[in-house]
């Protein structure tokens, strides 16, 4: 099991299977800095790891990153950079490289940037003992019109864009996939496909209608959740329950 890997066990057992999607919409460094912090302290105890999207790490800057990536791991957090970049491998490669600067535990990438590519990032990710987590069916009720694309592999048999990305993530060792909370059914077939050799992270629960129950009885590793927590009147209340029911599942 890689490093990334064994830190997200060791961060989320009998603790909580729930990434906070730290999605806050500020563009004022010093304030977005601030209320990131507030929610590490305040939700920490409810977390395995916390998210920060390309929208908030645009603003935020290294210097920023640095204090919000050592204040979750000074409270056992993981912290994973959402950036999906679609381009050239060795921009991936760079950009990865600047995350981890900042102090970042893994990154969400684009597999669309293809197999060879894909295979030389997981290599330079796995180094130095970060994560890299692909996309394989988004969650948004449009996500389908993209990643049910039929398409053909290297030997011109035809399949779903979103098999062919499950395929190489697991064959190239990613540590995890995301599959949207909002495709359950999925959820359990890439689960049968991965037989545990990376997890998956399942956004799109709550806001955006995927249900927290069946998602991980489908099979999903982690749950990813921004707005359901953060726009609630109480986002303890909110976090403290969603952590309630990852335990139990
Ligand atoms: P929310 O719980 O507010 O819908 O947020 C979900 C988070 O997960 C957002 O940060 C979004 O960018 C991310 N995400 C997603 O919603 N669906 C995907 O398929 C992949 C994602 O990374």
């Amino acid at each position: 099991m890689t490093d990334f890997r064994k830190r997200m066990k060791a961060s989320s057992s009998d603790k909580s299977l729930v990434i906070l999607a730290n999605d806050l919409d500020e563009n004022r460094v010093d304030k977005l800095e601030s209320r990131t912090m507030t929610n590490i302290k305040n939700l920490n105890k409810y977390l395995c790891a916390i998210k920060l999207n390309f929208h908030v790490i645009l603003p935020l800057g290294k210097k920023s990153l640095e204090k919000i990536n050592q204040a979750a791991h000074d409270v056992g957090l993981q912290t994973i950079a959402d950036i999906k970049l679609n381009d050239i491998g060795n921009t991936n490669k760079i950009a990865v490289e600047r995350l981890w600067e900042c102090g970042f535990d893994a990154v969400i990438v684009n597999p669309i940037m293809g197999p060879e590519n894909l295979k030389e990032l997981v290599k330079s990710v796995h180094k130095d003992g970060h994560g890299i987590i692909t996309l394989v069916h988004m969650s948004h009720h449009e996500a389908k019109l993209g990643y049910g694309l039929r398409v053909k592999d290297s030997t011109g048999r035809t399949l779903m864009l979103h098999k062919l990305f499950l395929k190489w993530s697991y064959s190239l060792h990613v540590d995890g996939v995301v599959v949207g909370a909002t495709v359950p059914e999925l959820i359990t077939s890439c689960r049968k496909k991965i037989r545990g050799n990376c997890e998956i992270y399942s956004p799109g629960v709550g806001t955006q209608g995927g249900d927290p129950k069946k998602t991980l009885d489908a099979g999903a590793n982690y749950l990813i959740i921004g707005r359901t927590i953060l726009n609630s009147n109480n986002p303890i209340y909110q976090a403290r329950k969603f952590q309630k029911l990852t335990l139990e599942s």
